[in-house]
């Protein structure tokens, strides 16, 4: 079902022209009440009487997470503190988070953004939805149950963790969707296993995974170990939290980005000039309608295509592929260009490994190489070491074929490879940091 009919199916024409109005509002917005845009606008000889049409977002400067950072806690507000409701945070590895703030139009519009995502991914007011992405700063789990809540989806807060509790809750309270990481998703279907659960055979239907990227096969793995349909879903802290984009469930492919919202490019990584449709580059978003966080030209550093081309629900929002990978997290090894998704693939791929693994990258000289750690199923440890070796050697020459590198690949007893709770960690770099 089609939550808000009339701005999802907009015609294209009358789409981009509401979002010219609103770019220019915000461009005028950003440079009149945030030092930042203002300076990095003036050095570029750009005001905002320059944006006659959408091709002119081009002329704006980009923003990038490190001057984020620069303007820790709230240098990037467009709006005085005391009309901030909420904050929360980027999940930063390190250091000082980024801070975004919302005013009370930027949380209702969240709920709003977010309710049209879940009811693209078919659900309804009669849906339970089990939601186990992490509360606090994170906006995983604030961000889906607003969104089920605007859209009257009973939410239960789980938060992630207390897996065994997952299993029952998911079962006591006849749960029919559940929205956590596709790694922690995972671990939630091992762990009923493990109690000897069958969740196929439960009411749970639907699963909202995304905050991390994933592979075809790993969707494949997880629609038939849960008995669901596997819907992705896109989101990024400094733009807005869960809810910028999501697979429609009549069409499983691409994530159809809020472009009411959301204005969305697709650049070059290296250049920064934009791409024309259909080509592979760095996704770089502005808001539209954000009050108290306006962002111009984002750098997301995530990879993608953009599609405008109609699809078959209706929405006539662009859509764009699949994440595969950050930029930041593409290894280079020995010049070939590799995302951990497309290792995943090929384990996934092999029937006989069990769907949990991580990447070690080493420096030898300046010679960088990868292993591959990943588990056996136990069906698979069971038959020794003799053969678990033939099943590595024919892995590490799938990874060559398919990826074209040569890896180490390391087969571990089931349970040895950390379960994520949340973003699983896929890469071990155990090189000196790159200077980026
Ligand atoms: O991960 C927001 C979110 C929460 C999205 C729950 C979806 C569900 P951050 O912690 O700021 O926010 O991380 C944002 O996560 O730039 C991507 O690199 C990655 N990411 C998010 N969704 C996907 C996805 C949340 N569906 C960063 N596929 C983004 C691949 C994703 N990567």
């Amino acid at each position: 079902m089609i939550f808000d009919i009339d701005n999802e199916t907009l015609p294209r024409e009358d789409l981009e022209a509401l979002q010219l109005r609103r770019l220019r509002t915000t461009v005028e917005r950003c440079y009149e009440t945030v030092k930042f845009y203002r300076e990095a606008m003036d050095e570029l000889e750009v005001k905002p009487h320059h944006i006659q049409s959408l091709a002119d977002v081009k002329l704006l400067p980009f923003t990038k997470k490190e001057q984020l950072r620069d303007n820790y806690p709230f240098g990037m507000f467009a709006v005085p503190t005391d009309q901030v409701v909420r904050l929360h945070g980027s999940s930063g590895t390190s250091g000082k988070p980024v801070v975004v703030g919302y005013t009370k139009r930027d949380v209702a519009n969240w709920g709003e953004l977010g309710a049209r995502s879940l009811s693209a991914a078919g659900l309804t007011p009669s849906d339970r939805l089990q939601n186990a992405y992490g509360y606090g700063l994170f906006t995983g789990g604030m961000g889906l149950h607003i969104a089920a809540e605007t859209l009257g989806v009973m939410v239960i807060p789980m938060s992630g963790g207390q897996t065994q509790k997952q299993v029952m809750l998911l079962e006591d309270f006849a749960t029919t969707a559940l929205s956590c990481t596709p790694s922690y998703a995972l671990n939630i279907a091992e762990e009923a296993e493990n109690l000897g659960i069958d969740v196929r055979k439960m009411p749970l239907r639907v699963g909202i995974f995304g905050a991390e990227p994933w592979s075809e096969e790993m969707r494949y793995e997880l629609e038939s170990r849960l008995g669901i349909d596997a819907i992705d879903i896109y989101g990024l802290s400094e733009i807005m939290g869960p809810g910028v984009g999501i697979e429609c469930i009549e069409a499983k492919k691409g994530l159809h980005v809020w472009e009411d919202h959301f204005l969305v490019e697709c650049v070059d990584v290296d250049t920064g000039e934009p791409l024309p449709p259909g080509e592979e580059g760095e996704i770089v978003i502005t808001t539209l309608t954000k009050e108290a966080f306006p962002m111009l030209r984002f750098r997301t550093r995530d990879i993608s295509v953009i599609d405008k081309a109609p699809c078959k629900c209706g929405r006539t929002h662009a859509r764009i592929r699949r994440i595969t990978g950050r930029s930041d997290y593409m290894l280079i090894i020995r010049g070939v260009n590799v995302f951990p998704t497309q290792v995943e693939a090929v384990l996934m791929r092999t029937e006989t490994l069990s769907p949990f693994y991580q990447i070690e990258v080493f420096r030898e000289g300046f010679m960088d190489s990868l292993r591959v750690n990943v588990e056996a199923s136990p069906p698979l440890y069971a038959k020794g070491q003799e053969y678990m070796d033939r099943v590595s050697a024919k892995v590490r020459n799938d990874i060559k074929d398919f990826i074209g590198i040569n890896a180490e690949v390391k087969i571990h007893p089931t349970g040895a490879i950390e379960r994520s709770m949340g973003k699983a960690v896929r890469v071990l770099d155990h090189r000196k940091k790159k200077a980026n």
